[in-house]
């Protein structure tokens, strides 16, 4: 399944919707102009919070043959048949995710550093996101940025798929992409853009 991840993986911020939209919008207009893969990563809901807006996702994700995945929540992933988790520092362990789940399901996994790569891909994770790679308006939240070289040397040794994140937008996905990462993931590129689909047709002629 991971061979056909695709190159692009959108995660939601419901605070950076822009023109007063709701962000289940804003998504299914992205799904209209392609998107394949979807986080839901809106960290600041309650788990019962959460509940109506992965069902209203996986309705939709199935609609258009998206994956969607759930931030940190595998009671989610199971109670809306989601595709997947996706697991930061603070979520349980991949292995415990995997015993939890199953082959079936997607694990993604957050890193920061070649050593969270390696234990993510020893672990059993489906793919990684690796960054920030650039600077992004939420630096503080996530460190400084790794950069582009140390992106080149991840790709060189990961067997999984890599997603570069952090700061991916119009003007960097090309190169980015020349490190010979798997995709990019994004939020501020898309959800924060005035007219998403424009921004979508713009970045897809990149990937
Ligand atoms: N992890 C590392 S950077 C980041 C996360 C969740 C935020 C990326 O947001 P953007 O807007 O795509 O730079």
């Amino acid at each position: 399944m991971t061979e056909s991840l695709p190159s692009l993986y959108l995660i939601t911020d419901r605070h950076q919707v822009q023109n007063g939209r709701q962000l289940v919008e804003v998504v299914e207009e992205l799904l209209q102009a392609g998107v394949k893969m979807v986080q839901l990563r809106e960290k600041d809901l309650t788990v019962a919070e959460l509940y109506p807006l992965a069902k209203e996702l996986r309705t939709l994700t199935r609609q258009h043959k998206s994956l969607l995945l759930i931030n940190d929540r595998i009671d989610l992933v199971q109670a809306v048949g989601a595709d997947g988790v996706h697991l930061g520092h603070r979520s349980l362990s991949i292995n415990i995710s995997r015993q939890i789940l199953g082959p079936s399901y997607l694990i993604g996994a957050s890193t920061h550093s070649a050593i969270e790569v390696e234990t993510a891909q020893n672990q059993g994770a489906d793919f990684v996101t690796y960054g920030p790679i650039y600077y992004t308006p939420s630096k503080a939240a996530y460190g400084d940025p790794v950069g582009i070289e140390s992106l080149q040397a991840i790709c060189h040794t990961c067997k999984i798929p890599v997603f570069a994140l952090g700061g991916i937008k119009m003007e960097n996905v090309k190169k980015t992409l020349q490190t010979g990462v798997h995709g990019v993931a994004m939020i501020s590129a898309l959800i924060s853009e005035q007219l998403p689909t424009k921004a979508y047709q713009t970045l897809s002629l990149e990937l």
